[in-house]
């Protein structure tokens, strides 16, 4: 329950900003955790190039974007032209490599939706996925990663979103809510629409980075330490920004009509992109346009359950910060069914 106490102003949300600094940092991954990372990939590489010579291992997801919290999964994606081996059989060939490389745990996960081999780092026993050829995730990786280095806010937000997500338990794809990537598309886009601008459009812009994935054209600017100042003019803290994230999603956001896009970094309309009715089963009730594949809504896996659910945790962490005595704490409540 929320202990409502007076009405907290502008001035005074910036007292919380210090506690939700410090919560920031304690979900930072320590130096040594992403040496041994680094380390761990370079065994798997070996291994792999003693049958594939030319194959390279890719890390991607949170992993390798910036917004990674302590003891995150590792995300791995073998790049590697297949020739005469189908999906599958790659995936089989690849678990047997990693077995005889005495690596424990190793499951090749065929018929999952995106096909994986899965094992466990046998140091931190983090579980590692590896995917094959999903190049559009390892350059959406290098898109987000890019946009963290713009304005250190963004981090501070997506890791505190992030971390409330998870603690709600509105972070599970399999349950409709969303997905840790589709939070952090949503913290560029606030970000991006904040006046003055705390982060620019960077696919709206010159293009200094080409790559075509999948018959997908991938370009945007890439040469972000020359706008480490574009957000400075506006002064927002930590604190006033998730709450303005979490008022945007509870009370203002247009469900129905609007799709969020950080591709044009702006709203555009569920119409023009005919998202407006369920298709098999996509429904589009909260619509975010993957930047690349453009076609695909990040909000799709939510249904008409979960969509309340989403939307009553964001009025909760709405409420929470515009009244709770201890919003540091309440906030990240573990969510008890
Ligand atoms: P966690 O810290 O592991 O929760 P993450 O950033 O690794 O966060 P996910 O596990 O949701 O995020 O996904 C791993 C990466 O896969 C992130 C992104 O590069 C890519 N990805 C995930 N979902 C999609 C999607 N629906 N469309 C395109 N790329 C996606
Ligand atoms: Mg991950």
């Amino acid at each position: 329950r929320i202990q409502r106490r007076a009405i907290r102003c502008r001035h005074d949300i910036d007292t919380l900003d210090s506690s939700f600094l410090s919560i920031f940092e304690s979900l930072v991954p320590a130096e040594e955790e992403k040496a041994h990372q680094m380390h761990f990939l370079l065994s798997l590489q070996n291994l792999v190039n003693k049958e594939w010579p030319n194959a390279k291992l890719h890390l991607y997801g949170s992993c390798a974007n910036s917004f990674g919290v302590s003891k995150s999964d590792i995300d791995v994606c073998l790049a590697i032209d297949t020739h005469d081996l189908s999906k599958s059989d790659i995936l089989l060939k690849l678990a047997d490599i990693l077995r005889s490389g005495n690596l424990q745990n190793v499951q090749a996960l065929t018929h999952a939706r995106v096909p994986i081999v899965k094992l466990i780092d046998p140091v931190t026993g983090l579980s590692c996925d590896i995917c094959v050829n999903n190049l559009l995730a390892v350059v959406n990786t290098k898109l987000l990663k890019d946009y963290a280095q713009i304005d250190k806010r963004l981090r501070q937000l997506a890791f505190l979103v992030k971390h409330w997500a998870r603690s709600r338990r509105v972070n599970e794809t399999y349950q409709g809510t969303l997905s840790s990537y589709a939070y952090v598309l949503m913290c560029i886009h606030f970000l991006q629409l904040r006046r003055p601008a705390i982060l620019p459009c960077l696919q709206a812009m010159d293009a200094t980075y080409n790559v075509t994935v999948d018959n997908t054209k991938c370009t945007y600017f890439d040469q972000v330490e020359r706008l480490r100042a574009f957000g400075v003019r506006n002064k927002e803290s930590i604190a006033q920004l998730l709450w303005a994230f979490f008022r945007y999603w509870a009370y203002h956001h247009d469900y129905t009509n609007d799709v969020i896009s950080i591709r044009t970094g702006s709203i555009i309309s569920k119409q023009g992109k005919d998202w407006t009715r369920r298709i098999g089963n996509d429904r589009h009730l909260i619509c975010i346009e993957d930047p690349f594949d453009i076609s695909h809504d990040l909000g799709r896996v939510v249904d008409k359950f979960s969509i309340k659910i989403l939307r009553e945790e964001f009025e909760r962490a709405a409420d929470i910060l515009q009244y709770d005595a201890n919003p540091g704490v309440t906030l990240f409540q573990p969510y008890m069914p």
